[in-house]
């Protein structure tokens, strides 16, 4: 059983070997537990946020490595306790040896997320900052960088945690009338009431839009590359890849399954997914894959849509283009092979409104492409708080929808019992989000995510 008193050890460092490894020790026997194993300073003797250069023997005094040692005090530490970190020599040997010796003196091996989770319990950070770390560590670009450290500063949890202390307010006054329902007395007000949820909402509803980027940010926008057969879709995809990724051929058919790879455009990943031609076909193999890329367009954030220009005609495609302009998924049109292209379908295509012409052989005009790619992305401004994590995106709705209910309560004058319920409903989501209100359910699910040793 864990248990926040325990002093809790791990590797901090990668697996495996490297230059240096670093091992982390937190909990009250901290300093003592690696005193015993340590020779050099006393460390029981030492200030805060001081390094020792020392040795860690076992049992026997023989010498199982030369170490750093890294002191931090509590509360000045990461975990609000006394931290210590061991920087040794980085075998995975040398470190094993470390860890059981420092179990054997009476530290338990932590579990993942533990030293963040006990962060969190001590009151370091809220909930929201304690996951941002776990994103910044997952964190593969700049935008994903860039959010995680907002949120690990503080991000949107000091607003929320305001705006839910006024609600806590409007509560206990409502709860305080129940007290007095004979007297027909009113001491919340309900105009103060209505207008400090209209804030909320407003601010939880720019942080609900917000997350379709954040979902951006984290997942890549996924978009699918369809056309007819010979529409030169695989060899736009080796364009863009900058990789013979995918077989080109001159026959029609040549991709039959659907082939995937991204690239960073300003620093959001763009999921390319080269598709099977689309065409009636009685092969059996190429159906399949016509039917797939049916599947792969209906999921997809964009669809380019490329026309060949070479050898499509004005009546071979209109129908096509339709089609496509009435659909709800969002696309781009773009006509292929303009180095050998009739100018006839390029004239009409360039009438169709946001058209672009490109030569996918030649790569031109691929820098066109790519802007109009980070375009269809509507990037919030800099200061703008982005929620990518799920939880709170779902904390934030259930918030939203408990908040609809009390506005239908006080304007439908429904009794103050099921008002105050619905607020209180209302606070407990907004709760979730920062952590003011947790499960141990809700813990567990969050910090076994990270990885041990943070
Ligand atoms: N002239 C010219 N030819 C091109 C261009 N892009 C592709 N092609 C040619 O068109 C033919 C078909 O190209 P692919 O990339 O295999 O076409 P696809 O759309 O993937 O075809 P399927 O996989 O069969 O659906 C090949 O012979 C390519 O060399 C271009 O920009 N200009
Ligand atoms: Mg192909």
């Amino acid at each position: 059983m864990s248990h926040i008193n325990d002093t809790i050890t791990a590797l901090a460092t990668p697996p495996g070997q490297g230059a240096l490894g670093i091992i982390r020790v937190s909990g009250k026997q901290a300093i003592s537990i690696v005193n015993e194993l340590f020779k050099g300073k006393d460390l029981t003797q030492v200030d805060s946020h001081t390094i020792h250069l020392g040795t860690i023997r076992n049992d026997q005094n023989e010498i199982i490595d030369e170490v750093l040692v890294s002191i931090f005090k509590g509360p000045h530490s990461y975990t609000k306790e006394d931290v210590i970190e061991i920087s040794s020599h980085g075998s995975p040997y040398i470190l094993q040896k470390i860890l059981s010796l420092l179990v054997t003196k009476g530290a338990r091996l932590a579990k993942p997320g533990e030293f963040t989770q006990k962060a969190f319990l001590n009151g370091r950070f809220d909930l929201t900052q304690a996951e941002a770390v776990a994103d910044l560590i997952a964190s593969e670009n700049a935008g994903m960088q860039q959010t995680a450290m907002k949120q690990m500063r503080g991000g949107f949890s000091d607003e929320i945690k305001n705006l839910r202390e006024q609600l806590v307010h409007f509560a206990s006054m409502i709860e305080l009338e129940l007290d007095f329902a004979e007297e027909d007395v009113e001491f919340a007000d309900r105009h103060g009431l209505l207008d400090l949820i209209a804030k909320i909402q407003t601010l939880i509803q720019s942080l609900i839009a917000s997350f379709e980027y954040g979902n951006v940010l984290k997942n890549g926008v996924p978009t699918v590359i369809a056309g007819k057969p010979n529409a030169g879709k695989s060899t736009l995809l080796n364009a863009l890849l900058n990789e013979e990724k995918a077989i080109v051929s001159d026959v029609a058919g040549t991709t039959r399954d659907f082939i995937e790879d991204q690239i960073y455009l300003d620093g959001i990943a763009f999921r390319f997914i080269d598709t099977a031609g689309l065409r009636e076909t009685d092969d059996k193999v190429e159906s399949i894959g016509v039917q797939r890329t049916l599947e792969k367009m209906k999921l997809a954030s964009l669809v380019l849509y490329l026309v060949d220009l070479e050898n499509e005609t004005i009546d071979s495609i209109a129908d096509q283009v339709t089609e496509l302009q009435a659909s709800e998924a969002p696309f781009l049109i773009i006509g292929n092979k303009v180095d050998s292209g009739n100018s006839e379908l390029m004239k009409w295509l360039g009438d169709r409104g946001d058209a672009i012409m490109i030569s996918a052989k030649e790569k031109s005009n691929l820098d066109e492409l790519k802007s109009r790619l980070k375009a269809f992305i509507s990037i919030p401004t800099q200061s703008d708080v982005i929620v990518t994590n799920a939880r709170h995106l779902q904390s934030l709705q259930q918030t939203d929808e408990a908040l609809n209910r009390v506005i239908e309560g006080i304007n439908m004058q429904m009794s103050n019992d099921l008002v105050a319920q619905d607020i209180r409903s209302s606070l407990f989501h907004l709760g979730e989000i920062t952590g003011e209100v947790t499960t141990d359910d809700l813990l567990e699910n969050i910090f076994s995510k990270f990885c041990i040793g943070k």
